[in-house]
């Protein structure tokens, strides 16, 4: 891995103002200094509204970014139905160009079963995401979707071999941003090893360190993160691929952002994303935090972030109370295994990423064509799913 590579260094150097840091990344890329960023957004896509769509619309409205294709993989909910809200996302800003490639249904060994039972044994855990007791759909059934259903189709490949096909067809010049559980990236990781060094980049939302919180969530679990929790093996593999750059947006930088101010600035703009997101805002409260809108706002502006810590990083892979927990070690303490160091952002310039989204949720969706309006709210406008208080989407 490179630690500090010279484009992270211009990246960091140039972001004082506006956008330019990811310009000077793409300077520095072989795709040329007016070349888009290419990124592949991998995204557990529960819906509507929450932060993995606000998410991808952070990708989808920046002039500068290419989506090459949507990966989805289980996580806040079950991948089919996530499927379903990422193609009428794409309906509702007129990016219907970009395809939804369906990934892993199921962590690659946790089990719901075996969780419940550990849950038992072993204490509560607070978002459980397509497992909560409050969802009664089996996991291949889609129920009707409050902003419609989609009337384009997902595409025929799968997530991993589309995100294989991908980097190879443009080496060292993809991004992958993982904010769901890391189950596609580490099934395109096994399928072939070359995948990771073929990236550019890794951004994920995921682990924690020391989150300076009460909520429940945290507060006695403070290295407990929803997606490395939820696939454990698959956060493994990824973290131990080869990559040349990882950057982690961890609970520690999330919780120091709220998005109320957000959806208050953006509530009069006609823009599609912007009218999609007021009408399924899940601002209410404690659980408005950005989680994977930072991470996604970082890739492009990084001067959001002002400070980070390079560590070595890996889940727990013990069964019991730890199971899925972030680790961490410094060069004094890593164990022999092989690991590179990650970049885990640790301080946020909460101002900066609010006047980032506000701008780009507020503008005119970059290449739109033939959007698909939504239906009308309903008459008592409310959010249609309260989520549970600071549980992290
Ligand atoms: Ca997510």
């Amino acid at each position: 891995m490179k630690i500090a590579s010279l484009a992270a260094a211009l990246a960091f150097l140039a972001g004082a103002a506006g956008f330019p840091a990811a310009r000077a990344q793409a300077a520095a890329s072989p795709s040329g200094s007016d070349a888009p960023l290419l990124v592949i957004a991998d995204q557990d896509a529960s819906g509507p509204g929450g932060s993995d769509m606000a998410s991808l619309l952070v990708l989808l409205q920046s002039p500068r970014v290419r989506v090459l294709g949507i990966t989805v993989v289980s996580g806040d909910s079950w991948r089919d139905e996530e499927v379903q809200h990422a193609l009428r996302l794409l309906e509702t800003i007129g990016r219907t160009d970009i395809k939804v490639y369906p990934g892993a249904a199921f962590p690659l060994v946790r089990t719901q079963e075996w969780t419940k039972l550990n849950s038992d044994l072993n204490g509560k855990v607070t978002w459980m995401g397509a497992w909560r007791e409050t969802r009664h759909t089996a996991w291949d059934e889609v129920p009707p979707l409050d902003e419609g259903a989609p009337v384009t189709r997902a595409a025929d490949e799968d997530a991993a071999h589309f995100m294989v096909r991908m980097v190879h067809q443009y080496p060292h010049q993809v991004t992958i941003y993982g904010a769901g559980p890391l189950t596609n990236i580490a099934l395109a990781q096994r399928l072939d090893p070359h995948f990771a060094e073929l990236a550019k980049e890794l951004i994920i939302m995921g682990g924690s360190l020391s989150p300076k919180t009460e909520a429940h969530e945290w507060y006695n679990l403070p290295r407990h993160e929803f997606n490395f929790w939820f696939d454990p093996e698959a956060a493994d593999i990824v973290l131990n691929a080869p990559w040349h750059n990882v950057m982690v947006t961890s609970v520690d930088v999330s919780i120091q952002t709220r998005l109320a101010g957000v959806i208050k600035a953006i509530r009069g703009s006609q823009a599609p994303a912007a009218r999609y997101l007021v009408q399924y805002s899940r601002s209410n409260g404690l659980s408005d935090y950005a989680w994977d809108e930072l991470a996604a706002a970082a890739w492009l502006d990084p001067a959001i972030i002002l400070k980070q810590r390079d560590a070595y990083m890996d889940v727990n892979l013990t069964r019991g109370p730890a199971y899925g927990n972030t680790l961490t070690w410094s060069d004094y303490d890593k164990p022999l295994l092989h690991h590179d160091l990650v970049h885990v952002q640790t301080e946020v310039d909460a101002g900066r990423l609010e006047r980032d989204l506000i701008s780009l949720f507020s503008a005119p969706t970059p290449g739109a064509h033939d959007a698909r309006p939504l239906p009308p709210p309903p008459p008592a406008a409310a959010p249609s799913t309260p989520p549970p208080p600071a549980a992290q989407p």
